[in-house]
């Protein structure tokens, strides 16, 4: 054994191995317990970072946990290769995306295996190869034949920077996610998915994930669905029989209304000003909003206004006429683009009264309390009981709810109803380095689906890139221009492609049967390993990727791929890796390489300081001290077994203490790896191990039990520091291979067992050593010592003014005579 600790070469040893006997592939033991564990797969930008290091380091120790516990793990790792960086990359360099691209996975699998993560190489899954996305295709087509995937005209949110169409989920802060410019709309045909189909069932499944998700995701999700509960109601257009349908979620303030609110761009306005002194005021001022929406940053606070278009709505309850405006806050795309406004409990609309001068009419009133309308500063949107409002007057308003909703059930004249926020989900993007849409436009048959034998649909290698607007496909002939699939006329391809986070919605059921080249996979495989049993991965994909993965496992069990609708059982969002207080990023210039940290101290270390300096869901502070302390241990557990192993101590006696000390640890280590990863607690337990092993080698070193009490440490060590624990165990013989030994169990009995000598004091003098369980309680130890022949007659009629108790170690009285 070498006498110093030289990680690179031990770890460049292990890992190739590794690779060599493919310890870590994945076998369908059935026998065994099954395990899925996966990390969120990364994009290949090009090298992995620091955040990359710590999830993928999170995942690792859990992986090789379980399979020591006795499960069947399966634990992949792959690339979500699509994307704009390729292409924007190609722009700037003059190269190809896939040159590009299959670069960077190569140079990222290499610092990956440089970790040594033990993942399943013979399940790697690359999103960017037909093989792969041949089945998005198929899916694509199985959707479009069910509905479910559709063209439609729409604004659509664009950034002129990507020059690219972004999915409401890729706007943060009405910002490209990223590039971070403003977010235009544009009107273009686009691809959708119908993810509003499943918004139901989307909510319901959140219950089922309630025990193994953060709640904190679970809540982004839920108001992200934004499921509203209320009514529509039927307002008549004065002098006419037609109806103006509104949605509104207190049908309780109904009594209240003064005004009606539509939308600009609602197709009632021609119809509400036909005819009418306004008409003019109203058109300019539509084009004033519809222009602004173009133009202006579509998020941003702006400033609520509107027009009177000259008509009136009359309220079905108390047939008052109501002025009807078009206003800039009233969404098109939201209910019905028409909203009775109640400005005495609405903020939005008592700004607008004020602002226009139209009546504020109080319909709810805090208990024994009255409002008056004129002089209120701001509406009144708490609970309370209904006033001026026929024979609902005096009903509490939760009640009134239901009560007035019923009434215009009745009459019908309104019903309930309910509405989502969530949008249907738009796939298509005008970019080259994402999967085809597998539709070809024909002007007799209008959309065929490319036939399933021609499928995949392929990228054409011999584009150009020049970063003009549009997609390159568009402008490449022989990509656009085929036959007609169903009547051989010319036709023309779509040349659009699907968002990458249709790749990522499904790439975790590819891994139970990556090379299946007949189907997507095998139902069979996916139903033994499905769901997946623990999901590591960023915060950020609270309701991107996330939700979507939710809605494509729906998709595919309707279409009958698979039987499931919860993809992951428990969620693990880990914090950020944070330097200097800030998040590690290339713009704010904190960066630390992986690649440095592994020449200088190796990867054990690396991942060693990762699990101990915070637990996995807070944000780590890199620290330069925490990686040198990190490695300072490693090099003392390495100096400890070289000792033993080259019999350098003197001492062969059984410790008291140490089978309590080593079952202590397997216990500690166990239930925090097992139940909560709290890695943190469990490497200091074993840092405390280690503490009482050096302090007691000299006297009981070369025993056979502190033999084997290293043995276990170096086992403990495995998940966490697998090249190192797995260097020592071959040379201390500890037998077998450790990626599938057996995980030590704790012995009870040695953990009560055990005792400690703790010593007792009288004003400092050593009066007696105590022979007591370890951990034994201050008042335990007190009345031990008031028991004890030699330290009993230095208690006994005196008067204690002070003890001083030091856990397992000292007992010291302060006494004076009394
Ligand atoms: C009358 C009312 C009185 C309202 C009151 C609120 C408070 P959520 O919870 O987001 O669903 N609304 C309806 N359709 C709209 C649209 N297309 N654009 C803008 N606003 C719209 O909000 C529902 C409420 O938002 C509805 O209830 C309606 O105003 C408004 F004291 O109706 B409410
Ligand atoms: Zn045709």
């Amino acid at each position: 054994m070498e006498q110093k600790y030289n990680p690179q070469l031990i770890e460049v040893n292990r890992q190739k191995k590794w690779d060599d006997t493919q310890v870590n592939a994945t076998g369908f033991d059935t026998s065994k317990p099954k395990y899925y564990l996966l990390e969120m797969f990364p994009y290949p930008s090009g090298r992995i970072h620091m955040g990359h290091v710590r999830n993928y380091t999170i995942g690792d120790v859990v992986a090789r946990f379980k399979r020591m516990k006795g499960f069947n793990v399966l634990h992949p790792m792959g690339w979500d290769a699509f994307g704009m960086p390729a292409e924007n990359a190609a722009i700037k360099n003059n190269s190809h995306p896939q040159t590009w691209t299959d670069k960077n996975v190569a140079e990222m699998r290499e610092q990956l295996k440089r970790m040594g993560f033990s993942y399943d190489w013979t399940r790697e899954v690359n999103t960017s190869k037909p093989e792969y996305f041949k089945w998005e295709q198929e899916f694509f087509i199985r959707m479009w034949e069910k509905g479910l995937a559709y063209q439609k005209l729409s604004e659509v949110n664009w950034c002129n920077t990507c020059a690219t169409v972004l999915a409401n989920e890729q706007v943060v802060d009405a910002k490209c996610w990223r590039c971070d410019s403003p977010v235009i709309l544009k009107p273009l045909k686009q691809w959708f998915f119908k993810i509003t189909a499943y918004a139901e069932d989307l909510l319901k499944g959140i219950e089922e994930l309630k025990d193994g998700w953060p709640d904190r995701v679970l809540t982004m999700q839920r108001e992200w669905i934004g499921k509203s509960t209320g009514a529509e109601i039927d307002f008549t257009l004065e002098g006419t029989k037609e109806k103006v349908t509104i949605f509104t979620t207190r049908p309780d303030t109904l009594f209240g209304v003064t005004f009606m609110s539509i939308a600009p761009q609602s197709p009632l306005v021609e119809k509400l000003i036909e005819g009418k002194p306004q008409a003019d005021s109203v058109r300019a001022f539509v084009d004033k909003v519809n222009k602004a929406e173009k133009t202006e940053d579509k998020f941003a606070e702006k400033e609520k206004e509107g027009v009177f278009t000259g008509a009136f709505a009359i309220n079905p309850v108390n047939n008052r006429r109501v002025p009807i405006y078009v206003a800039n806050f009233v969404l098109m795309g939201y209910g019905t683009g028409a909203v009775m406004a109640v400005p005495a409990h609405d903020q939005r609309d008592f700004e607008f009264a004020r602002k226009y001068d139209l009546p504020i009419n109080v319909v709810i009133e805090p208990k024994g309390q009255h409002l008056d309308g004129k002089a209120m500063k701001a509406a009144y949107t708490e609970e309370g009981n209904l006033a001026n409002s026929g024979q609902f007057t005096g009903m509490k308003n939760e009640v009134a709810k239901h009560a007035i909703v019923d009434f215009l059930e009745r009459k019908k004249l309104g019903r309930k109803s309910v509405n989502y926020k969530l949008r249907d989900w738009g796939i298509s993007r005008q970019r080259y380095w994402g999967t085809p849409i597998p539709i070809i436009h024909c002007e007799a048959c209008g959309m065929v689906p490319v036939p399933e034998s021609d499928l995949p649909v392929k990228l054409p290698f011999d584009v150009s890139f020049t970063g003009v607007e549009g997609s390159p496909l568009s402008r490449h002939e022989a990509f656009v221009n085929v036959n007609c699939p169903t009547c051989g006329n010319k036709a023309r391809r779509e040349t659009d492609t699907m968002d990458t986070f249709m790749e990522s919605s499904w790439y975790f059921l590819r891994y139970t049967d990556p090379n299946a080249t007949t189907e997507p996979f095998s139902p069979e495989k996916a139903a033994y390993w499905l769901p997946i049993d623990q999901y590591i991965g960023g915060i950020e994909h609270a309701v991107l990727h996330l939700l979507y993965s939710r809605f494509f496992t729906r998709v595919l069990s309707d279409l009958g791929y698979l039987k499931l609708s919860e993809p992951f059982e428990k969620l693990l969002t880990q914090g950020m890796v944070i330097k200097d207080g800030a998040k590690m990023s290339k713009s704010k210039g904190n960066v630390v390489d992986p690649n440095h940290i592994i020449e200088q101290y190796g990867a054990d270390t690396a991942r060693l300081f990762m699990l101990f300096a915070s637990p996995p869901e807070r944000d780590l502070d890199w620290s330069d001290a925490g990686v040198e302390g990190s490695y300072r241990f490693l090099n003392r557990v390495w100096n400890l077994a070289y000792e033993t192993v080259s019999n350098r101590w003197e001492g062969n006696q059984d410790h008291p203490e140490l089978l309590y000390w080593v079952h202590k640890t397997i216990k500690k280590v166990t239930e925090d790896i097992g139940d909560e990863f709290h890695f943190n607690t469990a490497v200091s337990s074993i840092m405390e191990l280690v503490n009482f092993l050096q302090k007691i080698a000299p006297q009981s070193g070369l025993s056979a039990a502190f033999k084997d009490a290293l043995k276990t440490l170096v086992v403990l060590l495995f998940p966490f520091v697998p090249h190192m624990a797995e260097e020592l165990a071959e040379i201390m013989g500890v037998g077998g291979d450790l990626a599938t030994y057996p995980w030590p169990k704790y012995d009870e009995k040695a953990l009560q067992v055990s005792n400690v000598t703790i010593v007792v004091q009288v004003n400092g003098k050593l009066r007696a050593q105590l022979n007591l369980p370890v951990d034994v309680s201050q008042d335990d130890a007190v009345k031990a010592a008031h028991d004890n022949e030699k330290s009993k007659p230095y208690l006994e009629g005196k008067q204690v003014v002070k003890t001083i108790f030091v856990k397992n170690k000292l007992l010291n009285f302060v006494v004076k005579d009394s």
